[in-house]
This record gives structure tokens, C-alpha cells and sequence, in this order.
């Protein structure tokens, strides 16, 4: 069969694959080298789609409860609480919490039923806690949600400044394109992120400002352009408007070394084709938007915008957060770039045919959880998003969902920690199944395509609300019998954007036949510099912004430490789908609690030990790594781990819950904090055939290519019985040492499950024994935890795709590789998605150096 071209499902890169459905449920990826996004690559995400597409863990059957019930059933109990709710407390009393993983279709379905008809705004998404500052930024700063630059600047770039943004670990692909850059034009990359993330290491200058100094540090920066003469007083004066006073009082002070900030001047000064890509290290903060205008501010004034390699870019987290922002399922916009205006209410109110439309912006995703936690809104739909492990302060969100009387989860899995809270889950079509279009960030529609035909009785998003749509009396208008109906209705739609001077413009294709429509080639509106010619404000004019940098916080001696969060470079989010894949959950098993060593002696934690994280929301237990990578007073840990998958690390539950003022956007990465040290009695590990969810102080499991790998720790004593398999054993136990170790075989004599326990020493390397699963085997080799006849040992798996070990590496280094091109071309290894080209880079820079002796 011909690969289905289609689009990734992680990161709003948005590559092109090409798959080839091998069979029923089984799927062989490749890059597209067609698709202007990534021109063939893929990162260790997107490569290793196809170990997600199984149905294990599927939601394939409406429930109510644990009742599993018809279609009919589970739409009319929703239609009825949604109708029941808006007859006896106003619309403002229902709401939906939507996602930047829905499709373009099913997104402008979910609005225009909310907005449109059931005539609330309380529809807001998960892009509320990762892209409403850029997008407030851009709207200050032109009047409309717009990134005015593409990919290809990249290549013609000479500078790139990254700021929070961990861009070779979560946009790995748009980082390929900076190594291309660099290599061909020696671009240079300044990356600003408190941490020395594998992004900062390969930089040529990382500046490791304090948390939230950005809007400092590019004042400053703005200032100093100034004082140089480096500013486009031309660009300034046509294209512009400037805040009287506003050059007065600049702030002067960048907030880091001076010498480094006089590098970083010199570069920027030296480099009209710059550009800034920013991310959450911006976006999630109090002060988020000031942040983004700061960024282009700096860019406006000095005429770096609108050219080749020059622009202030924002790149976007999920595959769609953007077709999101573009048909406004934020509360805050109403559709199509527009706002809440008479005349723009008017003409979104006569395009849909309501009397029903919303007169004003509705709850952002913060407000909305206090809104149900109060009882303010008694009916909520949650789409495509896990809020119970991804907002802030987890705990009081779940809470809130625990108190709402009707909880609706639309989701592909069927157990997450925010399905638990529902009444009634509705199975969704997953990616592979579902067809629709996303943008990426770059402007760029793609398709989704369909490989495999819908499990059990899931459904695309999009009917499931149309189909509610209709049982709540509003049939015609939510008639469409294809996601090709839904685009050419928001296609035609777009030109109520025009209409009102905006940029967003996809007219094009509201007339576009299926075949059209299915044979979509990646297209970007706006072209490459949309905002090149006017910015879509009434003057025309670009508008320079006056910021401040957030208010400092009084320093709170009972929390002492700041509390970062953020990715790990194979995980995606709260794990639904890549915590699947044997090969993903390799590279960090574990939530790490990452702190500078001369913290960890001043809390008496030790690497490899156990921390207690604390803040006044909660409190989670994590594993210790110290790193110098850290600053000292802030350490990180990631944003990952679910009750689904681990007894600690759930780090949602101790961010705050402050938001910007003007974006509403969560301060995810600044939380005040303290950490203990927590000393179990003993330590633990178990591979096991079957999932087990233990009953420990600690424990968290991941998925090994036969099974799962548990890390246990805990005090007292240790049920072993409850963590194994019934059947016989085969033990060993040293009572000095505190150790045990069991294994035990199944009926075939193949290693069903293997538990390890020390009090006092240490474990043996998890990975040989959980390969032995489901392996017939010696009772004497699996109790050692090694081969008999020792095999080769190429140690620590670093690159996925070609399976190359930390030695094989270090091996062909030894024999001479001096680059990541050398090592790939002696081992495989960062050949394919690249994703450990940092780790060898890594090892290549601390390679001993030996002279030849003359
Ligand atoms: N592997 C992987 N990739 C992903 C995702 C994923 O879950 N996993 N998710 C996708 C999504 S939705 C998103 S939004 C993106 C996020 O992509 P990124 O924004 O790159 O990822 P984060 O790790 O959240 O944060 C980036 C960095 O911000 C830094 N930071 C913290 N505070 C500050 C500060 O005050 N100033 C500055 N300058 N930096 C700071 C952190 O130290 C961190 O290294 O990734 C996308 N790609
Ligand atoms: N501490 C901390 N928290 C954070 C962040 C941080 O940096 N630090 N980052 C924030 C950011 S930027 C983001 S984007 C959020 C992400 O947080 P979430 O959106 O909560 O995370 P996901 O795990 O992607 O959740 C997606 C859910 O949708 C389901 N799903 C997947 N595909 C489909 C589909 O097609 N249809 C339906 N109906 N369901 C589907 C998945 O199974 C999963 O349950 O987290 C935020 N939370
Ligand atoms: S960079 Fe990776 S995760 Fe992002 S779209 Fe491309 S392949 Fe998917
Ligand atoms: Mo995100």
C-alpha cells in the first residue's frame, strides 16, 4: 500500500510523516521529505509514533460511571445536564475545557456550540497555560494573533536567540534546523533559560539569567541598542507607534553579568538578521506577555522583523494550539481573530445564524476550575486534556472536579487521573484514526490523516459535539457529514477576519471539493512575512509596548527555593501515549528532582536519594539528581508523572496558581519552594510481565519492551506478596545485607516477574533483567540480575533508533570520531532523529585530550 502522508502528533513543529500501515493496528513511520516543515526529519517522538498506535489502555465504549452504555445513552444524558444547566443557571453555568490536540474542525465545532449557541465564552483550552501570553503579546503589539515569521528564516539567520526554550529536546526538529544553520552560516545561538538545559550546552553563549529576568534583560538590551545608534529610526518612524515617555524611562539594568550582556549587545548589534523564538520559559509567567512584548519590542525597534532571518517567533507547544487560536476556542477571543466588539459580534452572531451568541470573553482556565470549585459553573466538558495533572495547584483542581455535579471526558484512554473524575467518558477517535487539518507554528495546515479504521465505537470529536449540538435543538447547524463540511464552513468563515482588517485569511478554501480537501498539500496563510507590508491595526502601525518586568516577591523564608518545571525530551505531557512505548520511557524512568550540590548539602539530600518537595499548594516525593546545570536557590523537576503511572512526582500539584494579568497564563515555573530529604528503609525494583500499582511511599513504572519496570522505596517491611505474581519462586535473601530477591517463572519457564530489594546495598542494572521477561532463563542468572556467560555490555542505551550503547560511543570516539558526524558514521548513532546528538556532543567535549607524543 502507498504511505499515508499525514502530520505528527506531538509538537507544533508539525512535521509530515509518511506512514505505512503495516497491519490492523501497526504502523511503519518515516519523515516526509516533502513536507516543508522538516523536509524528511523526525525527532525520537514522532519516529517512534507507531509503539502508540496498540489499543492497550483504549476508551473504546461511552460510560456512565463504569457502565458502559450505547451512544444514544451517554448523548442524551449530556444534551439533558448541558440543556438542564442553562434552563435553571444561565448559560455562564456550563463550560468546555478544550486542547491544542483537537483537529481545526473538531475545535470550530466545540466553539460555535459554546459560543455560538449555548450563547456562553466559557470555552478556554489547555493553550491558556501555554500560548496566551505570545498570543496577548502579538495582539498588543499588532492587533492580532500573528507569528510574523516562518521556518525558513532560520537558514537565513545569523543570530538566534532562544529564550526559555528547551528547543532540542521539544521542537527537536526546528533544533536540526539551527544545527544546519550554523553549520552552513555559522549562525550563532544565544540561548537565556536559568538552566543548562542540552540546548544551552551546544550554545555559543548561554546566559543563565535569574528566573523571570527576561523583561529586564531585553529592556536593557533595547536600551543599549539605543545608546549604540543600532535602532531603525526609519522602521520606528513609518511602521510604528511609540508610548510617549517611553524612551525616559527604560530600564537599564539587565539583571546578569555585565560582560555577558555586553556579548550578548555585540552580537545582537552586529546581527540584522536575528531571530528570537521564545517559549514557555516566557510564556508561562506572571509576567508572560510583558515578557513576549519585550522580545518584540526589541525587534520592532530595531527594524528586525518583516526581512529574511529576522522576527520575534514564537513557537507553539501542541500540534494544533495553533488552528485553535485561529478559530478562537480561547475564552477570550470570539472566532476567527476576532473579539467581543458590536460590529464583530454582529457579524459572527449573522454568519452562524444564532440569537444566541456570547456578548463577553468568558472564564480563562484558572478562573474556570475556581468557577467550578465554587459551584459558579455545574457543567463541565473536558476535551483532550488531562487538567488534573496539568494545571496549577492539581490538587485544588481536582477538588473541583470531585465537587461538579456533571464531569464529561472526551479522551482516548480510558483510565488518566482526569477521567477518574468523570460521569461520563466519551471514547474519541486518536490520532491515526481521526482526519482533520492542524497548523503548525509557522502558520502551516497539514493534514491529519486516517490510517486505521475507528476502534470499538470511538468517534471524531467534532460529531460527538455536533451530535449533542443536535439533541439540544440545534440540528441544522451543526448538519455537517464530513470534517471536509466543518473546514469549508471555518474556511468561508476566515473572511469575517478580513472583512475586519485582520490577516487570517483562508477564503481560499471555502468552496474546496472533498477531493480538494483530501488531497490538502501543506499550505501556510499569511505567506512567509504576513505582517511585511501593514500590521493589522487601525493605523497600520506596529505598536511598541511600555513593560515591566513582574514585581519582585518579598523572599518567603519558609520557601526558600524557586520550583522550575518543564520536559523531558522522549515524554509527552502526562505520558497518555508515549508513556506506551518501551523504547520513550528509556531515556528518564523516573520524575527527577534536579538541584545544585551545594543546595543538596545545605538539605542533606543525596543524588540517587529521595526529596520531599513542598509548597504552600502540596507536597511530592521525587528522586535526587545534583547537577551544576541548576543555579543554586532553584531547582527543576518535570511535568510528566500521573497517578496512573507513579505514587510521587506529580508536580502540577505544587505549582501556584497566580496567572498574567493580561494573558491569564500560569507562572508554571516559579513556585516557591522548600525540600527535605525523605530516608526509606528500603529500595526496590520490580520487572513484571503486568502492570503493578503498589502500595509504597514511592514507587513509579514505566514501560520495558516485555513489560514493566517499577522503582519502589519505602519503610518497614516489604509485601512482597502483593507486587508478585502468584506461583512458584525462586529466592535468595542476605538478612545482614537487608536483601531479597525473587523471581518468579510461568508455567513456559519464562521470567513472569523478578522483585529485588535492598536495605542497605545497592540494586543491579534494571535493564538486562527487564529484557529477560517473558525469556525462559536460570533462576541462578535472573536472582544475579546478570548473564551467566557475561554478554557484551554496551552500556547505557543513547541512541534509540539504531540501539547504540554510551561505550560503543565512547569506543568510536577513543578510535578517533571528532564530531557527531564522525561517531554517526562509525556507530549509527544520531543518525536517524537526532534526538542524542547533544548527548554525544557531550561526550565528545569531555573526551580527555591526548596529544600524540612526538
Ligand atoms: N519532548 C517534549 N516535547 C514537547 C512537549 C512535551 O511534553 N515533551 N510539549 C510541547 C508543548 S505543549 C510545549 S508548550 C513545548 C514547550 O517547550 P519548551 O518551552 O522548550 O519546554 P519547557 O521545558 O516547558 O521550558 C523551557 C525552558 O524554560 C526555562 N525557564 C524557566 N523559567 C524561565 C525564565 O524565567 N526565563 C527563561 N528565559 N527561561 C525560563 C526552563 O528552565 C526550561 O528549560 O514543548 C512541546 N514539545
Ligand atoms: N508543571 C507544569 N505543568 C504544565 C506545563 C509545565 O510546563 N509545567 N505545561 C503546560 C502546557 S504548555 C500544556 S500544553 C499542558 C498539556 O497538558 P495536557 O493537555 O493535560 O496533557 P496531555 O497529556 O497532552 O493531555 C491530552 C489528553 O488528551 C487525550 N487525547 C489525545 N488525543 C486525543 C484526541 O484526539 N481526542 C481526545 N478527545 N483526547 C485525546 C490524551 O489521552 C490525554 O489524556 O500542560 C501544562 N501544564
Ligand atoms: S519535532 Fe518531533 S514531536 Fe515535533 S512534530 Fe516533529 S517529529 Fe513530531
Ligand atoms: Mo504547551
Amino acid at each position: 500500500m502507498d504511505p499515508v502522508r499525514t502530520t505528527c502528533a506531538y509538537c507544533g513543529v508539525g512535521c509530515g510523516i509518511r506512514a505505512e500501515v503495516t497491519g490492523p493496528r501497526s504502523v511503519a513511520i518515516a519523515g516526509d521529505d516533502d513536507h516543508p516543515a522538516n523536509g524528511g526529519r523526525l525527532c525520537s517522538k514522532g519516529t517512534h509514533l507507531g509503539e502508540t498506535v496498540g489499543l492497550e489502555g483504549r476508551l473504546l465504549h461511552p460510560m456512565i460511571g463504569d457502565a458502559r452504555v450505547s451512544w444514544n445513552e451517554a448523548l442524551d444524558r449530556v444534551a439533558a445536564h448541558m440543556r438542564d444547566c442553562i434552563e435553571r443557571h444561565g448559560p455562564d453555568s456550563v463550560a468546555f475545557y478544550v486542547s491544542g490536540q483537537l483537529l481545526t474542525e473538531d475545535y470550530y465545532v466545540a466553539n460555535k456550540l459554546m459560543k455560538g449557541f449555548v450563547g456562553s465564552a466559557n470555552i478556554d483550552t489547555n493553550s491558556r497555560l501555554c500560548m496566551a501570553s505570545a498570543v496577548a503579546a502579538h495582539n498588543r503589539a499588532w492587533g492580532e494573533d500573528v507569528v510574523p515569521c516562518s521556518y525558513d528564516d532560520i537558514a537565513e539567520a545569523d543570530l538566534i536567540l532562544l529564550v526559555g526554550s528547551n528547543t532540542a529536546w521539544c521542537h527537536p526538529v526546528v533544533w536540526q534546523r539551527m544545527e544546519a544553520a550554523r553549520e552552513r552560516r555559522g549562525t550563532k545561538l544565544v540561548v537565556i533559560d536559568p538552566r543548562r538545559t542540552e540546548t544551552a550546552e551546544q550554545a555559543d553563549l548561554h546566559v543563565p539569567l535569574a528566573p523571570d529576568g527576561d523583561t529586564a534583560l531585553f529592556t536593557a538590551l533595547l536600551a543599549e541598542m539605543r545608546r549604540r545608534g543600532a535602532l531603525d529610526e526609519a522602521f520606528l518612524r513609518s511602521r510604528c507607534s511609540v508610548p510617549s515617555g517611553f524612551w525616559d524611562d527604560l530600564n537599564r539594568d539587565p539583571g546578569i553579568d555585565r560582560t555577558l550582556f555586553m556579548q550578548l549587545a555585540d552580537l545582537f548589534a552586529a546581527s540584522p538578521r536575528a531571530i528570537t523564538m521564545f517559549s514557555q520559559g516566557a510564556n508561562q509567567s506572571v509576567g508572560g506577555t510583558d515578557k513576549g512584548n519585550a522580545i518584540i519590542n526589541l525587534h520592532l525597534a530595531t527594524g528586525r522583523i518583516n526581512r529574511p532571518g529576522a522576527g520575534p517567533f514564537s513557537i507553539t507547544g501542541q500540534p494544533n494550539a495553533m488552528g485553535g487560536r485561529e478559530v478562537g476556542g480561547l475564552a477570550s477571543t470570539l472566532a476567527c481573530h476576532l473579539g467581543f466588539s458590536a460590529a464583530e459580534r454582529a457579524s459572527v452572531a449573522r454568519f452562524w445564524g444564532t440569537d444566541r451568541l456570547c456578548r463577553e470573553p468568558g472564564l480563562k482556565a484558572v478562573d474556570l476550575f475556581r468557577a467550578v470549585h465554587s459551584g459558579e459553573v455545574r457543567f463541565l466538558w473536558i476535551m483532550a486534556t488531562n487538567p488534573a495533572v496539568s494545571m496549577p495547584d492539581a490538587g485544588f483542581v481536582r477538588e473541583a472536579l470531585a465537587r461538579c455535579p456533571h464531569v464529561v471526558v472526551s479522551d482516548v484512554i480510558a483510565q488518566t487521573d482526569t477521567a477518574r473524575l468523570a460521569h461520563v467518558r466519551l471514547p474519541a477517535l486518536a490520532w491515526g484514526e481521526k482526519d482533520g487539518t492542524v497548523t503548525n507554528s509557522e502558520r502551516r495546515v497539514s493534514r491529519q490523516r486516517r490510517l486505521f479504521p475507528p476502534p470499538g465505537e470511538a468517534r471524531a470529536d467534532w460529531r460527538i459535539v455536533a451530535d449533542v449540538a443536535a439533541r439540544m435543538g440545534w440540528r441544522d447547524a451543526f448538519a455537517w457529514a464530513s470534517p471536509a463540511e466543518v473546514f469549508r464552513e471555518y474556511a468561508a468563515m476566515t473572511r469575517l477576519a478580513r472583512q475586519h482588517g485582520k490577516r487570517l485569511d483562508l477564503a481560499d478554501w471555502a468552496g474546496c471539493s472533498d477531493r480538494r480537501y483530501n488531497e490538502m498539500q501543506p499550505f501556510q496563510w499569511g505567506g512567509r512575512h504576513p505582517l511585511a507590508h501593514r500590521f493589522p491595526t487601525a493605523d497600520g502601525k506596529a505598536r511598541i509596548v511600555a513593560v515591566s518586568p513582574p514585581a519582585a516577591r518579598a523572599p518567603d523564608p519558609g520557601f526558600p527555593l524557586r520550583l522550575n518545571t518543564g520536559r523531558y525530551r522522549d515524554q509527552w505531557h502526562t505520558m497518555t501515549r508515549t508513556g506506551l512505548s518501551p523504547r520513550l520511557s528509556h531515556h528518564r524512568r523516573e520524575p527527577i528532582l534536579e538541584m545544585h550540590p551545594v543546595d543538596a548539602r545545605r538539605y542533606g539530600l543525596v543524588e540517587g536519594g529521595l526529596g520531599r518537595i513542598e509548597t504552600p499548594f502540596g507536597a511530592e516525593l521525587f528522586r535526587i539528581a545534583t547537577s551544576e546545570s541548576q543555579r543554586p536557590g532553584e531547582i527543576f523537576v518535570p511535568m510528566h508523572w500521573t497517578d496512573m503511572l507513579a505514587g510521587g512526582g506529580r508536580t502540577g500539584k505544587l505549582v501556584q496558581p497566580a496567572t498574567d494579568p493580561l494573558s491569564g497564563q500560569p507562572g508554571f515555573k516559579n513556585t516557591p519552594a522548600r525540600v527535605a530529604p525523605v530516608v526509606p528503609d528500603w529500595r526496590a525494583f520490580l520487572a513484571s510481565r503486568e502492570p503493578v500499582t503498589p502500595q509504597a511511599p514511592y514507587w513509579v513504572r514505566s514501560r520495558v519492551a516485555h513489560g514493566w519496570l517499577t522503582e519502589l522505596a519505602g519503610f518497614g517491611a516489604v509485601d512482597c506478596d502483593a507486587l508478585l505474581p502468584p506461583g512458584p519462586r525462586i529466592e535468595a535473601a542476605d538478612r545482614e545485607r537487608g536483601m531479597r530477591r525473587i523471581a518468579v517463572p510461568d508455567d513456559a519457564g519464562a521470567l513472569a516477574a523478578a522483585l529485588f530489594v535492598t536495605r542497605r546495598g545497592t540494586l543491579p542494572s534494571r535493564d538486562w533483567i527487564a529484557d529477560r521477561l517473558g525469556t525462559p532463563g536460570t533462576g541462578a542468572e535472573w536472582l544475579a540480575g546478570r548473564p551467566a556467560v557475561p554478554a557484551p555490555d554496551n552500556g547505557p542505551l543513547v541512541c534509540l533508533c539504531h540501539d547504540v550503547g554510551e561505550r560503543q560511543i565512547a569506543a568510536a570516539i577513543a578510535a578517533g570520531a571528532r564530531d557527531t558526524g564522525a561517531v554517526g558514521a562509525a556507530t549509527r548513532a544520531g543518525t536517524n532523529c537526532g534526538s542524542c546528538r547533544p548527548v554525544i556532543a557531550r561526550m565528545l567535549e569531555s573526551r580527555p585530550t591526548m596529544e600524540p607524543a612526538i
